[in-house]
């Protein structure tokens, strides 16, 4: 009956049944409480205790220390920031902010690039909603808090079985005073690849009304044409858009003739003249070095009127030094980490700067003891995802070299094992160097730089050179995301392909030179809603809509395993990843002032059909299920 109400409701009937239909139409929605929540969790603890968790080594539950949370009094009120600045006086309001201000400003990255760079952006929502309003109350003087996109979208649906829309929503609740940011790959989204124009156009106004207030643009190959979309979308939600330029090169270098001084200055001038309120440097695997910094910032700054926000990683450990010196040229921003999430591929810490500006004016004004605070929370989350650690433990001045991005080091190296080349990773990291070269040196950043580590592990792999690959190319099949971007689907780089590479890989295929969202028709939202609630027999919102056009396979995967296993972002992340000791009893909050108390009781040895029953003690009373020993 609850369909047929659904389908016969004029409203669903008209077509203009988006979110605001569920909003306004409560009484079609309200279901009786699911009695199997339990079981359904109980699977998945059953399944995780003797199966493990992918990524993580299959062992007994370690027993962690509990990540210790600020105290902060309940009544502390939280201090007005950045958010409400842009929410009274929009986006040149905000500008013109930033420019008064003396000290540089800080964006914290520890919710987004800190655990993508060093942690393969494991970490889970929940851990981030216990310290969002710590966070919010202790560093109200933050910049932003970048807390959404890159590789954020995908992993949530894909292997933390979460939604990032609720994560999005859950924090802006939590801290409601310093201005959410996140990374957009431009036309690519939060994707790999180039989607239609109004996919791009909805994704913006949804993840603004959802909490984003600043988007950082980029392209993977620095192709304006394929900001402009991205661009105009967020200036027309009233939101800032950060306009990034991607650093590759050195400008100091005088053999790197491509990536000079004024062609970063071009670019710069252009993305103003496009409409950027910020002009972002994304400096991904950094190799801006101090003095680079200096003269780059320098001059940017007479190129351009708008405030200028450096991102940076700390592959090198030159990261402080080089944020040092871009700040004695005034740049107006940057991006650090708390202290125990930073550092390596991750970005400089927050403290180390703090410190190292100390005497100068420009010194941010944050209090340190609520830094060290946070940190020390971080320090003993960060103990939990042990297992996705990148395995590098001091600075790699090699990044220099292969200038591969701080965020695509560990899967890379993850993508190496899985083809049997875990033992070969230094060849690897050379031959990504040498494809650079091969494809005319190209900016690496997503998804190109995927494409050049795509290259990488294939030349390994079949022991091809650069010679051969010219020599025998017509009867190589190369990696589809290397055909994809000599055909052009991810935009056009500086000074065009390499025509005879070119040529070897289409294999007569023309290229096109046209920014690709001109040749996709737009997606047909009503018509997607329409397939995916036939799909999923249940209400489904725009944000389900928007995640199942970008990634409709890792949305409906995701959705199977949340009807399998219920709503899995209650349980605290020991327990998600490495199931629960015999004997041990855990508390899983399923809504407030709803509690359950597992307990886990005693495992079947395997029975003939390879299954074993797990037996639980679920508030108090017995209870078992059944899980597939997968061996
Ligand atoms: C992303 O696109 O996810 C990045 O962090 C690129 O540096
Ligand atoms: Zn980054």
């Amino acid at each position: 009956p609850f369909l047929e109400n659904v389908v016969k409701h004029e409203k669903f009937l008209s077509g203009e049944y988006d979110t605001s239909f569920i909003d306004t139409t409560p009484e079609l929605f309200s279901f009786p409480v699911r009695k199997d929540r339990g079981t359904k969790m109980l699977s998945y603890i059953g399944n995780v205790t003797v199966n493990g968790f992918p990524g993580v080594e299959k062992k007994k539950k370690p027993v962690f220390e509990k990540p210790i949370i600020p105290i902060i009094s309940a009544d502390a009120p939280t201090q007005q920031g950045t958010k409400q600045i842009l929410d009274a006086n929009g986006a040149d309001g905000l500008v013109k902010w930033v420019k008064e201000q003396n000290e540089v400003l800080i964006t914290d990255t520890t919710f987004r690039d800190a655990h993508q760079s060093l942690l393969a952006t494991r970490i889970r929502t929940t851990d981030l909603m216990q310290i969002a309003e710590p966070t919010a109350k202790l560093l109200p003087n933050l910049f932003s808090l970048e807390m959404w996109g890159g590789a954020t979208f995908d992993v949530a649906y894909r292997f933390l079985k979460e939604d990032p829309w609720d994560r999005l929503l859950g924090l802006r609740k939590k801290a409601p005073n310093v201005l959410f940011q996140m990374l957009l790959r431009a036309s690519n989204a939060v994707g790999y690849k180039n989607y239609p124009d109004n996919v791009i156009e909805e994704f913006v106004q949804k993840s603004s009304q959802a909490g984003i207030d600043v988007y950082r643009i980029f392209d993977s190959l620095n192709w304006v044409k394929g900001m402009e979309v991205a661009i105009d979308a967020v200036r027309q939600s009233g939101k800032i858009a950060e306009a990034a330029i991607c650093y590759t090169g050195d400008i100091n270098d005088p053999t790197r003739v491509k990536y000079s001084i004024d062609y970063y200055k071009n670019l710069a001038k252009e993305l103003e003249n496009q409409g950027a309120h910020i002009l972002g440097i994304k400096d991904m695997a950094g190799l801006l070095k101090p003095e680079a910094a200096y003269r780059l910032i320098s001059e940017l700054k007479e190129t351009v009127d708008i405030p200028i926000h450096l991102h940076s990683h700390d592959t090198s450990g030159n990261g402080t030094y080089m944020y040092a010196r871009a700040i004695d040229a005034g740049v107006d921003i940057v991006d650090t980490a708390l202290g125990s999430m930073a550092g390596l591929t991750s970005q400089p810490s927050a403290q180390t700067l703090y410190y190292a500006l100390e005497g100068t004016k420009r010194q941010p004004k944050l209090e340190i003891n609520s830094l060290e605070k946070l940190s020390t929370y971080w320090e003993g989350v960060r103990e939990y995802y042990h297992d996705f650690e990148s395995g590098m433990v001091s600075p790699h001045t090699e990044v220099y070299q292969h200038e591969m991005p701080g965020g695509q080091y560990s899967n890379l190296q993850q993508q190496a094992k899985a083809v049997g080349l875990g033992e070969r990773w230094n060849e690897v990291k050379e031959m990504y160097r040498r494809v650079n070269i091969m494809f005319g040196d190209i900016v690496k950043v997503t998804p190109s730089s995927k494409v050049v580590g795509d290259m990488a592990l294939f030349m390994v792999q079949n022991n091809l050179t650069e010679e051969e690959v010219l020599a025998k190319g017509k009867t190589i099949d190369f990696p589809d995301s290397v055909i994809e971007l000599f055909e052009g689907y991810l935009g056009q780089p500086e000074g065009g392909f390499p025509k005879e590479l070119q040529e070897v890989i289409l294999k007569g295929k023309k290229p096109i030179t046209v920014r690709p969202g001109e040749l996709l028709e737009p997606v047909d939202f009503t018509a997607l809603q329409d397939d995916l609630f036939k799909e999923l027999g249940r209400p489904v919102t725009s944000f389900d809509v928007l995640a199942y056009a970008l990634y409709p396979k890792v949305f409906l995967d995701y959705v199977k395993t949340s009807e399998q296993f219920g709503d899995l972002s209650q349980l605290d992340t020991p327990t998600f990843l490495y199931g629960m000791r015999l004997g041990e009893e855990i508390e899983v909050e399923i809504e407030t002032g709803k509690t359950l108390i597992v307990k886990l009781v005693s495992i079947s040895q395997p029975q003939a059909d390879g299954t074993r029953v797990i037996y639980f003690e679920l508030n108090g009373q017995a209870r078992q299920v059944t899980i597939k020993d997968e061996g």
